[in-house]
């Protein structure tokens, strides 16, 4: 033990004088681990060889935490040899790192921007733990005013379920940590009903405490199991809900991590307390599970490093005892593995950018649950799938737990957003633990439906003026089996008080049409879904409607009116390459892109093989097939893009689809691609995006024109790819560009000025008087009176 702390150490310090320590200087594991790495690149979200942990056993002093400007992958790289990762969110961009004081120069070097959010860490640290030992001394203070040492945590458990009997188990262990500490599990349901037996109950898991220096998730996972016994007897939300649900709760799945953060200089540590081989510390416990266990994008195979995964999935008994756990209860419905800091909704996955083919779960709950924690306390968490949310991360515990066990799981990060970072002041805990009970409810409510809802042909956004529209609602069996009956769309004008039903007729097994009626031009609808199985219980979509903060809604516009269209099949007047532009190879053209490992193999068009860009010749390797050396700009031909009658310049959209890759090569991102328009013939522009986004994908934009220039009959569009940065990888491609008009024709519009007015009716009497074809109101190709009766009609109607 003692030997193997001098060593870490002795690692740490050496990281500072890299130069100077060599691998014939520096005998033993180390020495090759931290600087004999050959540089190698990285792809997006991929981990640098960071060989700097927060692992040593020395006083935290002087230890900052910066917050840095990441401008290229190899930056990243450079920047982690030096310095380790803090804050949860990664890629490029601000990213928060902790750093010894004799890297702090070397690390401000490299990023010249560095701002300083703690300036001593050890300071901060000995200033909080007086603050928890004058806490502690306090009568008058409630639990979870302030942090506790595992023990406290361990006896509150054993005092809730001495309070609670009705309620709450007698907390067990679910196994023993590599020190041989309990791992502690606590259960709150409803009483036993005989029609509703706790031993059926759908169930639904909350753990904390993965990482040891997150001392908030096990506070917060404790709050709520404590919230929902205190409440159970006043209110009847959480009546319902636990009379429905069981809740499991593991507060501290790494009690000797925890225990470690606690003593004089381990405030920081993160993983478990296993001993490596070769004499370093710890697994990263969420690192540890096996589903895409092993990637070396988002976690490490270095025994000293914050992100190692250990020898083999599952090495760990933490990890272990919480997945025999879960295999045991196959009742878990839903799961939330908390950490904390960042404010973040994790959803699946965490091992690779995007969503699980089925997102339907997470796409209904994420919304609600971020509403219901903004509620509290106004505080934002963004919710988004881990990998493209944080930061790529392989064999974490919820990518298991979804990915093997098809439960619902989150990764949540829990308070602030960098402030005070894993140093969350006690005052803290009880805001972070409402906010995240309120979420707890939505999730747990979500597993109570005796069913959700799918819909087959997508859910309504918009529909014709003057029709019906109906669209299929499946209803998928949540829990025990239920059968589903009398199903109903529930609908209003976005205002109204009140909803109107409609019920649904029954197509075939489980699936049901819903027919909203026919809507007059620019309603917006709120809608939601509902069923009522014949044992009483119902669901809806979205699980909390009718809450409006929760309601779907549905608008009805007039149809598409094409002002221009072009799918780069034929040459529709484009400009590849203006004068001025500086790049040497790569400009745009207009072409069947050839693929390689930035460039499309097939334009974005249904039809068609041809789309505008930027190399069009394949031949090569990828690096000599790309746009260098400078810019290269696609100008549109000019647009007449004035509404047509009846609409207003705000209903005209331009809309394209666009590719963009700059993160396949060296210097990854580094360029970007403006997108501009101009009203007045290119003489001015405006930018509608700037592109930097590297999908390596076709994807759709669309624009309202109004927001950014004012239609004119004299409307163009560029798109400035560049090469700017030293030897990246740029392609781009642009396909389907469309300018239209869509919105509510007003009929009594008669000068096209976007009102009905007086106005319009001199302009219609002027017209017919002069029996000119435009007062041909009615379309018969003869004006006469029953034109000006329509008309009159049309203008009494009105506009709006
Ligand atoms: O890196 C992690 O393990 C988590 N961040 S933290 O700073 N708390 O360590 C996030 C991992 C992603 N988690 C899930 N999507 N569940
Ligand atoms: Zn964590």
């Amino acid at each position: 033990m003692e030997a193997a702390m001098a060593m870490a150490k002795f690692r740490l310090i050496g990281a500072m004088a890299g130069a100077i320590t060599s691998a014939a200087g520096l005998a033993g594991p180390f020495s090759s681990a931290a600087f004999a790495q050959a540089p190698h690149v990285h792809g997006p979200g991929e981990f640098a060889p960071d060989d700097v942990a927060m692992d040593d056993d020395r006083p935290l002093d002087g230890v900052r935490m910066v917050r840095l400007t990441i401008t290229s992958f190899e930056h990243r790289d450079a920047i982690e040899r030096l310095a380790s990762l803090a804050a949860c969110h990664g890629g490029l961009g601000q990213i928060e790192y902790l750093v010894w004081p004799e890297n702090f120069q070397a690390l401000r070097d490299l990023d010249p921007t560095l701002v300083v959010l703690i300036d001593d860490i050890g300071a901060v640290v000995r200033a909080q733990r007086e603050e928890i030992e004058r806490r502690a001394r306090q009568r008058d203070l409630a639990w979870f005013e302030n942090y506790h040492p595992l023990n406290e945590i361990n006896d509150y458990l054993a005092q809730m379920a001495t309070n609670f009997p009705a309620l709450a188990t007698a907390p067990a262990s679910i196994g023993t940590s590599i020190e041989g500490r309990a791992i502690n599990v606590i259960r709150i349901s409803g009483p036993d009903r005989p029609e509703n037996p706790r031993s059926q109950r759908a169930q639904v898991l909350f753990n904390g405490g993965q990482h040891a220096r997150e001392w908030v998730n096990p506070a917060t996972v404790v709050f709520i199991a404590d919230q929902m016994l205190e409440q159970y007897a006043t209110n009847p939300r959480v009546r319902a809900l636990l009379d429905e649900v069981e809740f499991i709760f593991v507060p501290v799945v790494n009690p000797d991590g925890y225990v470690y953060s606690w003593t004089a200089n381990g405030r920081l540590w993160r993983k478990n307390r296993r001993v490596n081989t070769g004499g370093s510390i710890g697994v990263d416990l969420n690192r540890n599970w096996a589903f895409q266990w092993g990637l070396n994008s988002g976690s490490s195979g270095t025994p000293s490093n914050d992100l190692y995964r250990g020898t083999a999935a599952f090495s760990e008994p933490e990890t272990t005892a919480l997945r025999n756990f879960i295999q045991a209860n196959p009742r878990i419905r839903a799961h939330v593995d908390y950490h904390s800091f960042s404010q973040l909704l994790l959803a699946p996955w965490s091992y690779t950018l995007g969503s699980p083919p089925d997102n339907s779960v997470f796409n209904e709950l994420n919304p609600q649950m971020v509403r219901a924690i903004f509620d509290v306390d106004a505080r934002t968490y963004v919710a988004g799938p881990g990998g493209e949310t944080i930061y790529l991360a392989s064999g974490v515990a919820s990518d298991w737990t979804f990915g093997d066990r098809g439960i619902w799981s989150y990764g949540i990060e829990l308070r602030d957003t960098g402030q005070s970072g894993f140093l969350l002041p006690p005052d803290q805990i009880i805001p972070t633990g409402r906010e995240n009970f309120a979420a707890a409810l939505v999730l747990g409510e979500y597993v109570a439906q005796p069913f959700r809802f799918a819909f087959p042909d997508g859910i309504p956004s918009r529909g014709e003026p003057g029709s019906v529209q109906s669209f299929r609602v499946q209803l998928i069996d949540n829990n025990r089996p239920v059968l589903a009956g009398a199903p109903s769309l529930r609908y209003r004008a976005a205002g109204a008080s009140t909803f109107s039903a409609a019920a649904m007729t029954l197509i075939s097994g489980s699936t049901y049409e819903a027919r909203f009626p026919a809507f007059s031009c620019g309603t917006r609808v709120e809608f939601y879904v509902e069923a009522t199985s014949p044992d009483g219980r119902s669901a809806r979509y979205p699980s909390q409607a009718p809450l409006a903060s929760s309601l779907v809604s549905r608008s009805t516009t007039g149809p598409e009116v094409v002002l221009f269209a072009d799918d780069f099949e034929t040459d529709r007047g484009w400009t590849f390459g203006v004068a001025g532009d500086t790049a040497t190879a790569g400009r745009w053209s207009r072409c069947d892109p050839q693929p390689t490992s930035a460039q499309p193999g097939d334009d974005a068009s249904a039809v068609g093989t041809l789309a505008a860009i930027t190399d069009c010749n394949a031949g090569g390797s990828d690096g000599a097939a790309d746009l260098d050396n400078g810019v290269t700009t696609l100008l549109s031909p000019r647009v007449d893009a004035r509404p047509p009658r009846g609409l207003t310049t705000s209903d005209v959209y331009v809309a394209y689809a666009r590719w963009y890759s700059n993160d396949r090569g060296g210097s990854p991102n580094a360029d970007s691609m403006p997108v501009e328009i101009s009203a007045d013939d290119g003489a001015t522009w405006t930018t509608l995006e700037t592109v930097a986004e590297n999908l390596n994908a076709w994807t759709r934009r669309i624009f309202r024109v109004a927001d950014f220039v004012e239609p004119s009959d004299r409307v163009r569009v560029r798109f400035v790819a560049r090469d700017l940065g030293a030897g990246s990888l740029v392609e781009a491609g642009i396909d389907d560009l469309r300018v239209f008009a869509q919105g509510c024709p007003c009929a009594a519009d008669f000068n096209g000025d976007g009102v009905g007015d007086f106005f319009d009716y001199l302009d219609f009497v002027n017209a017919y008087a002069a029996e000119d074809l435009a007062a041909d109101f009615n379309g018969d190709a003869q004006v006469d009176f029953f034109d000006y009766l329509d008309f009159n009609a049309a203008l009494q109607a009105g506009c709006e």
